[in-house]
């Protein structure tokens, strides 16, 4: 199979988003619009036979989400080649591009988690990873904030994130001050526990639209609060892995972690050892990353993985149409993959 690959940047796609969403309104004949709803449908099945497809390394027990296996081609964006066309029931006479993107969520920050036991287990990565962002030092100010137009520090960001999960109404305190005891009524947090997508953290103080567009590659909201929330080592950027422990593993150390596996030529990490063997980092910096009585919030392999799927679909002079959603892989049994909260935009 011959595959041309040509990187669709993800950034790319999420900046166009809202233009594309305008022009396909008002451009598009009704009659493409629904084909296209048609193809991205089909692209999505398409994307979780892949998501579920093992390929050479047969897998038994928790899932590993390496790059290596099937889905991994279309980590970065891809379109798909013309010989795919008639599974989606078009040819290449009909002047119609369409592409795929898959990425792993499990490497991102559970921000859903931040409540309850979850604040102790995770508000300090998640300071440390603003920090990593520069979040300290940007002086970004939030103009139109439930709580005032002001700079927000990193610890008043997760203060805030913390407030807008638990079902109080009052200020968090402490490390990590919040508002929400400042809110008038008109202003009040949903409070319902949790975060269904990432643009609702434009909701919260401190979350400026720089900010979140630097944080969006970062964080996983598929990770809601009966599920486990733990951060694969295997599937992490090199800000997450070092907002663990950012005084014991540094850029360099992160860096090299990320490039073993995101090569797409090897096998996932196993276990702390095994860590070590594949890219010679430090014991401590091995258990730093490896979960602990102090570090419980990373893990080697996942019970449940998910894949964020955007599809995308783009006639000859048209704006292009994309459909988001998550894919589910759970390997522990034979239902397949699961689909969920798909956005077409
Ligand atoms: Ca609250």
């Amino acid at each position: 199979m011959m595959i041309v690959f040509i990187a669709l940047i993800s950034t790319f796609i999420y900046s166009l988003s809202f233009s594309a969403f305008i022009e396909a309104e008002t451009v598009g004949s009704s009659e493409q619009n629904i084909k296209s709803e048609y193809i991205l449908k089909s692209l999505i099945n398409y994307a979780a036979a892949v998501v579920n497809s093992n390929g050479a390394q047969e897998q038994k027990g928790p899932a590993k989400i390496c790059p290596n296996q099937p889905w991994g081609i279309f980590r970065d964006g891809m379109p798909l080649p013309p010989d795919f066309y008639p599974l989606f029931g078009l040819s290449t006479e009909d002047g119609v591009e369409i592409a795929l993107e898959i990425t792993a969520n499990n490497g991102g920050f559970p921000v859903g988690k931040l409540t309850g036991s979850g604040v102790d287990k995770y508000a300090e990565t998640l300071k440390n990873l603003f920090d990593i962002l520069g979040f300290d030092e940007d002086k970004e100010q939030d103009f139109n904030s439930r709580c005032g137009s002001k700079v927000f520090s990193p610890e008043e960001m997760v203060g805030n994130l913390i407030d807008y999960l638990d079902k109080d109404e009052k200020s968090s305190s402490g490390t990590y001050p919040g508002c929400e005891g400042e809110l008038s009524e008109e202003k009040k947090f949903r409070n319902d526990g949790k975060i269904s997508n990432p643009e609702e953290l434009l909701n919260i103080p401190g979350f400026t639209w720089n900010r979140w567009n630097k944080l969006y590659p970062f964080v996983d909201i598929s990770n809601n609060a009966n599920q486990s929330g733990q951060i694969s080592i295997n599937a992490a950027k090199p800000e997450v892995l070092r907002a663990i422990d950012p005084n014991v593993v540094s850029e360099e150390d992160a860096q090299s972690i990320y490039d073993y596996i995101d090569s797409g030529e090897n096998e996932c990490y196993t276990n702390k050892m095994d860590l070590m063997e594949k890219t010679g980092v430090s014991d401590s910096v091995a258990t730093a990353l490896s979960t602990s009585p102090r570090n419980p919030i990373t893990t080697y392999t996942n019970g449940r993985a998910t894949f964020n799927v955007i599809a995308r679909v783009r006639y000859a002079g048209r704006a292009a149409k994309f459909l988001q959603a998550t894919i589910e892989k759970d390997s522990n049994s034979q239902k397949g993959s699961n689909i969920t909260n798909p956005v077409l935009y």
